[in-house]
């Protein structure tokens, strides 16, 4: 039941809408931005969220590899790259680093590998392929999600490959999926100001797709709570539920908070909690054809992240293991991103809803709701 007494006319009528499981319109979803309360919003996209899921948030045990943070790109937001000429200043991994991360977790029960980094001028499609090969031939079962569409445009571009060749290529080496970065902003002037150099809305839409259509997932962000203003978010998602009508092949939808500490937007301010929380609320509702919302808490903040568990989103990413830099570099709350099974069960239980382990595909793994937290805590399979 939603609390309509007090409500305009327009948004009553948005929610009977939502209620009646009918598509919203942009029109709709930037009034619901401009006009509708958190609490309003949020409860409406509850309502989705326990329509398809109940009460089941899922989470996953994962690591991250960042094999480098040198970047051709030099994106206005971003705190974590350098350029070539500032190797010096960032890492590179070589193949056997890397391969001594994947081994570290040797015997401990993780599902997935993250890789994503800077776009590299030497580190080409043979190297990633080689790396993949070498991965897959050590644990077979690890899933790989990997690069983001700038790092692939790049990649294929350099080796002269069309975008199906290479995606088959990386497939065949060991490529599973694609994670959802790199999206930003679609809008063409606001790409201009904050990440001008790297692939288009096109480009990126088309590698999505190009992967979809080979049977491949992959996920997609939006970096909001900058310059942007709520109909550029709109329009993003808008250019995600086309192509997911389309293929399918979208399996979770990001929101990604801007963080501004030592970047070249260190100046924008970051936005409320309350605006977080309508960010996520709204994207469950107007991407009716995405089965999963996830909240990223590295950067987001364990706490928010908690929070954004009433506000339409079922899925809250993985053990980290304090493996990736991206956001304790841009300023957020989580200097080391890092939780247990045991943490991110309590995380979702405080919150009232059925912890779940997933793979990356979202095959249930493991129901820890009815497991006893110090069980957890004392069986290293569990933990
Ligand atoms: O594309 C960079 C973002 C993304 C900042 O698919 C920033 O499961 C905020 O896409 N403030 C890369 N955001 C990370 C990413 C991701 C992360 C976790 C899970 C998945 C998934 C994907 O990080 C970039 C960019 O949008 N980013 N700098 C910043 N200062
Ligand atoms: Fe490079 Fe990615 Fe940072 Fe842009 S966001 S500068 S592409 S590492």
């Amino acid at each position: 039941m939603i609390p309509t007494g007090n409500l305009s006319r327009e948004l009553k009528d948005i929610s009977d809408k939502i209620i009646a499981g009918a598509r919203i319109t942009d029109e709709d979803a930037l009034l619901l931005f401009e006009k509708g309360s958190p609490g309003f919003v949020g409860s409406l996209a509850n309502l989705l969220r326990e329509r398809k899921h109940g009460d089941i948030t899922y989470f996953n045990r994962n690591f991250h590899i960042e094999p480098t943070n040198v970047c051709v790109f030099s994106c206005n937001f971003c705190s974590y790259s350098r350029l070539y000429a500032h190797r010096d200043e960032g890492w590179e991994l070589s193949l056997d680093q890397m391969m001594n991360i994947v081994k570290s977790y040797d015997g401990k029960p993780v599902t997935e590998v993250h890789i994503v980094g800077g776009v590299h001028p030497k580190m080409n499609l043979e190297f990633f392929a080689e790396l993949l090969k070498k991965i897959k031939a050590h644990r077979p079962e690890l899933h790989i999600k990997g690069f983001t569409a700038v790092e692939l445009d790049y990649m294929f571009r350099k080796a002269k490959m069309s975008m199906e060749d290479g995606m088959k290529y990386l497939k065949e080496a060991g490529l599973d999926s694609l994670p959802g970065g790199g999206a930003e902003v679609f809008d063409t002037e606001i790409r201009q100001q904050i990440c001008a150099d790297k692939v288009d809305a096109d480009g990126w839409l088309h590698i999505h797709e190009t992967a979809h259509r080979l049977g491949m997932h992959s996920n997609a962000t939006l970096l909001y709570g900058h310059i942007e203003k709520y109909h550029h978010r709109i329009d993003h998602m808008r250019r995600l539920r086309e192509l997911q009508d389309k293929t399918g092949g979208f399996n979770t939808f990001i929101p990604l908070k801007f963080r501004n500490k030592d970047n070249d937007m260190s100046n924008v301010p970051e936005v409320s909690v309350a605006e977080d929380m309508k960010m996520y609320a709204v994207s469950r509702i107007y991407l009716d054809n995405f089965p999963h919302i996830k909240a990223y808490w590295p950067m987001l903040g364990r706490q928010n992240a908690q929070l954004t568990l009433s506000f339409g989103v079922n899925d809250i990413d993985g053990t980290i293991d304090d493996t990736t830099k991206i956001y304790s570099m841009a300023g957020s709350e989580e200097q080391n991103p890092s939780m247990s099974t045991a943490e991110l069960v309590t995380l979702i239980k405080q919150a009232k809803r059925k912890p779940v382990e997933r793979g990356t595909l979202y095959n249930v793994i493991r129901d820890y709701s009815e497991i006893d937290t110090k069980e957890i805590e004392t069986n290293p399979l569990l933990n």
